[in-house]
């Protein structure tokens, strides 16, 4: 018997699958679909745990599928703009295009070791013309629905490269990663998505997402962000309207003063000659700060006076007006009505500034006073002070204060209802070279015209220099730059911005399905028989971000004519983290390598002599965490790997890497190989004679027409063993994917086969194949290994799914307890169909109850069924 070698059979049944073409999407329309996603990566060159995770657990998915019946799509490509393939160009001088294409073929490679059934004729690299054509196209198709547009709006600049920086490339103390200078905000025209104009699309589709983590639906819903309140109106003394956005239009009666964000429009205008240097003083150092500086709570409020004073609409009060940098620019209508009583950032302004603090809502059994309170009322109570809403108890709810608010302000036009959301319009324009061109020329006469369909791509020109410095690389070029109109054929500018690299990952699930298309993105007839994704796996990172956009792409599109479904991604799984065992030191906060310390069951530094701590954390090189999925493949073989990391958690829990585990997968899967090679060479010599598939093991193959009656009791219960893993597995894979509780049950069944006396049966040799055909989706090489030592010419990859023969469930027997007042006494066989009175006369007449009541009246009986009986006795 050769010994299981992963090295000799994986590398030969991955050249034999990609030969035979197995993991090609069947196009079996008379087969329901099933399309299994998984994030595509950024091409950096390096597989790591992490990766493997997340394709492992999709592609048991995709391979389970493909048993059960599905024509599955499985598809991979790249994500394959973005800055570090620039950044590699500046640093080694090395094209970005070159340096992409090499880490390329170099991941792709390492999938192929680990065995995953990517349908590679769909490959797709987001860098490609072929592809960015498309993205560029999708582009246009957003302009011409009036929901791309441009705008100013603040870039990190360096003054020393005098270049534009990504936030990556401003480190956390604000400065540049090349030049080392402060990192300067500057004003640009920049495109945008208009998202906002399906913001209450994005919130309100999320409830359709029932097999999306509640998390995530969550962190989608914060994100979006929707208060509902008013606008209402104030008047300037000058008479320009001032609109301010309230979440509590209530408490109107309690604003003392107004605050404008220092960008507001209308600030300039009214700021009084005696104030006018005091704002501009304000203004300068606001444009320094950022939104989350001047959001963060506990800071020191500041602000400035403009000079002048507008009428509150419902009492007629003047209010003063201020700027202070904790109102934002663009969020609702950049002014706020300030009621210090009740508003704590308010209330800290007003102290700061000598502000009157008004109170309107009176907590129950209090007199709050604004002069002696020493923080902002935030609770409920009824409203005082309020003319109309005097006595209303105050607060959001039906019937409330708001809502009566809501209804004066509508009634005596001062206002309405609204909604205002925290979502912003995307911006999308990047001033770098890897990334897709925005395929727009700008004329002097026509404006911003899009580039005809007929030239597309806009392609990126190759001759280019990398200096990281001054304007961005293809705005320095030209030749490329300068274009005639094609509307009216003046001299015009092309574009110089590329765009945002989510823009390529917000609709590569749509090309997948018909990824060779070179008329259009993709055929709506394909993508709408292939889509939504049935499921997405990935990593919770793009929890908020990349889902969004994939799901504001799949509405436009929609909207667009070109899909008819809402949400692209059915179910989502978001993987967790692969944690590596880290030897730190509580005292320094540095990391050991193991390699160093002297004894890993007591480590010490080696260096200060400190006791270390051994936690586990995410794997990353700076911890000496990190195993290498190359390595772990040498040692062991991908089906261990993979193994392991569907065994050691569930796939949305942090996994935490320990050799030992990864050696008791190794294990496992030497024990099925012995299984099999022990009996199946037996068979296969009985077989030489037969017909190549009619064997005696495969006659087994339906067990309803084929098992042998009457069977003797170790095969009824080896049956049962089979058919309860069949059982549980199916359901572990259902929708939840316990991979881990599924690979116990194989556990359970490989120890039922060892232990099975019955080994020359039928049975055992129906066991042995169904321990083949679960093992296929997790350990692929080695059930396709043992498949074919069996004697099968196909391969397992493409056997039917197993089906539950339920009359093999049933249990026949059962084990009662005989107790006599309470005490067990022992045990006893009993047929599992037995009535409660038939079960009694069963246990009076075994030797067990028999020797023990000898003699004694039996008063009473009490039967438990299927567990026990207990004799009263006197
Ligand atoms: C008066 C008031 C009274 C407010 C009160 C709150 C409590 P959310 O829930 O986050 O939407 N606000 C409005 N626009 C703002 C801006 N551009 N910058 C900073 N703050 C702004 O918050 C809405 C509340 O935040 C609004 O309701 C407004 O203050 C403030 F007892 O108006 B409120
Ligand atoms: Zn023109």
């Amino acid at each position: 018997m050769d010994r299981y070698t992963p090295a000799q059979i994986e590398e030969k049944w991955q050249k034999a699958w990609a030969e035979q073409g197995l993991h090609r999407t069947s196009n079996d329309l008379s087969k329901p679909k099933f399309y299994a996603l998984s994030m595509f990566p950024y091409p950096s060159g390096n597989l790591h745990m992490g990766h493997v995770r997340v394709y492992t657990i999709a592609d048991v998915i995709a391979r389970v599928r493909r048993m059960q019946g599905f024509r599955v799509l499985n598809p991979m490509g790249w994500d394959a703009f973005g800055l570090p393939a620039e950044n590699a160009a500046i640093a080694r001088n090395i094209h970005p295009a070159e340096w992409t294409y090499q880490n390329i073929s170099q991941m792709r490679s390492q999938l192929d070791q680990l065995g995953i059934s990517f349908d590679w004729d769909r490959e797709l690299a987001t860098c490609s013309p072929d592809y960015y054509r498309w993205t560029q196209w999708i582009f246009l198709e957003f302009f011409k629905a009036g929901l791309a547009y441009q705008k100013e709006a603040t870039v990190n600049w360096d003054p020393i490269d005098q270049t534009v920086l990504a936030n990556e490339q401003v480190d956390s103390a604000g400065k540049s990663w090349r030049s080392g200078a402060v990192v300067e905000r500057k004003l640009l025209r920049q495109w945008f998505f208009k998202i906002t104009d399906y913001a209450e699309q994005l919130l309100t589709d999320l409830d359709q997402l029932t097999g999306w983590p509640e998390k995530v639906r969550l962190m989608q819903a914060n994100w979006i962000g929707k208060s509902t309140g008013a606008q209402v109106t104030f008047t300037t003394e000058g008479g320009d309207q001032l609109v301010v956005f309230t979440t509590r239009p209530d408490t109107l009666w309690g604003a003392t003063f107004m605050v404008l964000s220092p960008e507001h429009p209308l600030v300039e205008k009214l700021t009084t000659p005696e104030q006018a240097s005091a704002i501009a003083t304000y203004q300068a150092a606001a444009a320094k700060k950022s939104d989350m500086d001047r959001m963060a709570e506990g800071q020191e409020k500041t602000g400035v006076w403009t000079g002048s004073y507008a009428i509150n609409p419902v009492n007629g009060e003047q209010v003063p007006i201020w700027i202070a940098d904790y109102v934002l620019v663009d969020y609702g209508t950049g002014a706020i009505m300030a009621v210090p009583a009740h508003d704590p950032r308010d209330f800290e302004f007003a102290k700061k500034f000598n502000l009157p603090i008004k109170v309107v809502v009176q907590p129950e059994g209090e007199t709050l006073e604004g002069a002696t309170m020493t923080a902002a009322y935030t609770g409920g109570g009824v409203m005082v002070n309020s003319e109309a809403l005097n006595g209303i108890p105050a607060g959001k709810a039906a019937g409330q204060s708001v809502e009566a608010a809501v209804q004066w302000l509508e009634a005596n036009g001062k206002g309405k209802g609204t909604n205002n959301y925290r979502l912003r319009d995307w911006l999308i324009s990047r001033q770098r070279y890897w990334g897709a061109p925005i395929p727009i020329i700008h004329c002097p006469n026509c404006g911003a015209v899009p580039v005809p369909d007929a030239d597309l791509p806009v392609k990126l020109p190759e001759d280019i220099a990398f200096s990281g410095k001054g304007a961005s690389p293809l705005a320095q070029l030209e030749s490329w730059v300068n274009v005639p109109c094609p509307t009216c054929g003046t001299p015009a500018k092309r574009e110089t911005d590329t765009m945002d690299t989510f823009i390529d990952s917000s609709w590569y699930f749509l090309r997948y399905p018909d990824a060779k298309n070179d008329q259009q993105a993709f055929d709506p007839a394909i993508a709408n028989d292939w889509l939504p994704v049935d499921q997405y796996v990935g990593g919770i990172e793009h929890a908020i971000l990349h889902l969004l956009y994939s799901r504001f792409f799949t509405k436009v599109l929609r909207d667009r004519g070109l899909l008819n479904f809402d949400e692209p991604f059915k179910r989502l799984l978001t993987q967790g983290m692969v944690q590596g065992k880290t030897y730190k030191n509580p005292r320094t906060g540095k990391y050991v390598l193991s390699i160093h310390i002297a004894d890993l069951t007591n480590p010490v530094d080696p260096e200060t002599g400190d006791a270390l701590e051994v936690v586990y954390e995410k794997m990353s090189k700076s911890k000496y965490n990190g195993v290498a999925p190359g390595d772990v493949v040498d040692k062991y073989g991908a089906d261990t790997a993979r193994m392991f990391i569907l065994f050691k958690a569930p796939p949305e829990k942090d996994l935490e890497w320990e050799d030992a585990d990864v050696e008791g997968q190794f294990r496992f899967l030497n024990r099925v190989w012995r299984l099999v090679m022990e009996q199946g060479t037996g068979n296969r010599e009985q077989r030489t004679g037969e017909e190549p598939t009619g064997n005696s093991a495969l006659k087994t193959q339906n067990p309803k027409l084929k098992t042998p009656s009457p069977l003797s009791k170790p095969e009824k219960e080896l049956r049962r063993a089979i058919h309860f893993a069949i059982q549980a597995i199916t359901e572990d894979l259902a929708e939840e994917y316990q991979f881990n509780t599924a690979i116990s049950e194989m556990m359970k069944l490989s120890n039922a086969l060892t232990d099975a006396p019955c080994k020359e049966s039928p049975v055992y040799a129906e066991g042995i194949e169904t321990l083949i055909k679960l093992l296929a989706p997790f350990a692929p090489h080695i059930a396709e290994e043992l498949w074919h030592h069996l004697g099968h010419v196909e391969s397992v990859h493409t056997q039917p799914w197993l089906v539950v023969d339920e009359s093999a469930l049933i249990v026949d027997e059962i084990t009662l307890v005989i107790q006599i007042l309470g005490k067990t006494k022992g045990t006893i066989q009993a047929p599992a169909q037995a009535t409660k009175e038939e079960l009694e006369q069963y246990a009076r007449s075994s030797d067990l109850a028999k020797r023990h009541l000898d003699g004694k009246e039996i008063k009473k009986v009490i039967v438990v069924p299927g567990k026990l009986i207990n004799f009263v006795v006197g």
